[in-house]
Formats: structure tokens, sequence, C-alpha cells
């Protein structure tokens, strides 16, 4: 691996923002393409970042720093893999679910996913089951994530799904559900493809729904 792409690696895990933009544009005028500092650089450092928070060595607080350090790099790189044609690894629209507030864990699975290589739409909070109907049909996403934190929210989880159903778009996506008092029972209650329990394994389902 060059130099650069493994000083890249080490800035995303460190969670240091200061340099990220020049070492960026660095490898681009070195001839590195986007693509190969995405899936050689940022990635493997958000892989890393990933598996230490799954293990308690990283906290929120770290995840958020690298993630930020990921987004100024992919705010230069983002316009360049598209223009190159890249192929993103899948797309997904996300959302904490109507009446719920709480984003936090939300914005972790979502930086998380981004940083898989997804195409990712972010539709905030307090996300009624009719934006997420019209984000399914404008984006055309492989997945549709959910979050919730409030029991009293998580209803709101199922009368979305309700609504993709009634808008006939049920089958055109997987959707993952998440947030500390959903359980894998709620979600095959309601009819979910996948619980996630924490922002690492929402990733490592995302690619498994994709085929990478
Ligand atoms: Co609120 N809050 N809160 N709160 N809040 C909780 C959730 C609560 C457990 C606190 C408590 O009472 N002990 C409780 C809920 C009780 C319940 O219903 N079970 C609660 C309450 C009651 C409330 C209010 C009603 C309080 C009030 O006003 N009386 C109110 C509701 C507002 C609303 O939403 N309508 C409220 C408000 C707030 C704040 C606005 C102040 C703030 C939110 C700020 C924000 O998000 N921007 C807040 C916070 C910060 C919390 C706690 C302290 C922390 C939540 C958090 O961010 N955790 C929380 C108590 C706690 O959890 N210790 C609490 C860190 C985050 C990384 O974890 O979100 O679980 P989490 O996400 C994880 C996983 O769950 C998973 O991956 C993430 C990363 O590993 N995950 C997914 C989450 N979504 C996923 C989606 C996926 C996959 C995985 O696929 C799509």
């Amino acid at each position: 691996m060059s130099d650069l792409l493994a000083e890249i690696v080490t800035v995303v895990i460190e969670g240091k923002p200061g340099g990220i933009v020049a070492l960026t544009e660095k490898a681009l005028s070195e001839g590195l393409s986007a693509k190969e500092i995405l899936d050689k650089g940022l990635m493997p450092g958000m892989d890393h970042v990933g598996e230490a928070f799954k293990r308690a060595e990283m906290f929120v607080p770290d995840v958020l720093l690298s993630a930020r350090v990921m987004q100024a790099s992919m705010d230069i790189l983002g316009p360049k893999l598209v223009e190159s044609g890249a192929k993103m690894t899948g797309k997904l629209v996300i959302g904490t679910v109507q009446g719920d507030l709480h984003d936090i864990g939300k914005n972790l699975v979502a930086m998380m996913i981004e940083g898989a290589g997804f195409e990712v739409f972010d539709l905030g909070n307090d996300v009624p089951p009719e934006a997420f109907v019209q984000a399914v049909q404008e984006h055309k996403p492989d997945i549709v994530g959910m979050s919730a934190l409030l029991t009293t929210t998580m209803r709101a989880m199922d009368r979305t799904i309700e609504a993709l159903k009634e808008a006939g778009l049920r089958d055109q996506v997987k959707i993952m559900i998440g947030g500390a008092p959903v359980t894998s029972d709620f979600a095959q209650q309601i009819g979910a493809d996948a619980y996630c329990s924490n922002a690492t394994t929402a990733k490592e389902t995302a690619r498994g729904f994709v085929g990478v």
C-alpha cells in the first residue's frame, strides 16, 4: 500500500480532521483514483474503527470523529466517483421513525454504511411513513433502515412497513431496523428483514443484503 493510503487509514482511525483534505488532494494529484482512496484508505480505516467500537475499545465520540474525517474526504471524492461511474456498493434510505428525535445511533449507522461504499440518503429524524415511501420511490434504494429509541415510537416502524406495502414497494427493498428498545423478535413480528443491535452489525448486514 502507498504511504499516502496508509496515512489516510491512520488519520481516519485517529479521527484527526486537520490533515484529511490535504491528504486526499495529494493522493489525487499523485494519480490515485477516488475509488482507490475510498477502498484502500477510508474504508479500511472505518472498518478498523467499527471493529474497535464492537470490542468497546473505541466509543461513540471517537466513531463520530472518524466519521467526520471520512466525510471530509468523501466531500472531495464523491463527485469524482460519480464522474468516473464507479459503482457504489448499494443504496440505503435511512431515518429515525415518526415521533422520535433520537438520531445519534442512526447517524452512526448511516456513517458506517456510507463507509462501506453505500450511497446513503439520510432522511433525518421524526420521519413519517409517507416520507420513507416517497424516498423509496425517488431513490430506489436496495435497503431501508429505520431507527427508534422509544418504546412508544417502535410502532411507527410497523406503520412504515405497512405504508411501503400499500405503495407496492415492500418487495423492492430489504428492511433493517435497530435502536435500544428494538429486538429481533419485534423485527420478525413486523416483517422486517433484519434487526441489528449496533452500527457494525448494521454495516455487515447491509453488505450481506447486496452480496458483497
Ligand atoms: Co432520550 N430517551 N428522550 N433523549 N435518550 C432514551 C432513549 C431513554 C432510554 C432514557 C431513559 O429513560 N433511560 C428513554 C427511552 C425510554 C423508552 O422509551 N424505552 C428516553 C426518553 C424517555 C426521552 C424523552 C421522552 C424524554 C422526555 O422528554 N421526557 C425525549 C423524547 C424525545 C423524542 O424523541 N420525541 C428524549 C429526548 C432526548 C434528547 C433529545 C435529549 C437526546 C437525543 C439527542 C439526539 O439523539 N440528537 C436523548 C438522549 C441522548 C438519550 C440517551 C441518553 C442516549 C441515546 C443515544 O444517543 N445513545 C438514551 C439513554 C441511553 O440510551 N443510555 C435516551 C447512543 C447511541 C449510539 O446508541 O441510539 O442505541 P443507540 O444506537 C445504537 C444501537 O441501538 C444501534 O446502533 C447504534 C450504534 O451502535 N442502532 C441501529 C440504532 N439505530 C439503528 C438502526 C439500524 C441498526 C442499528 O438499522 C437501520
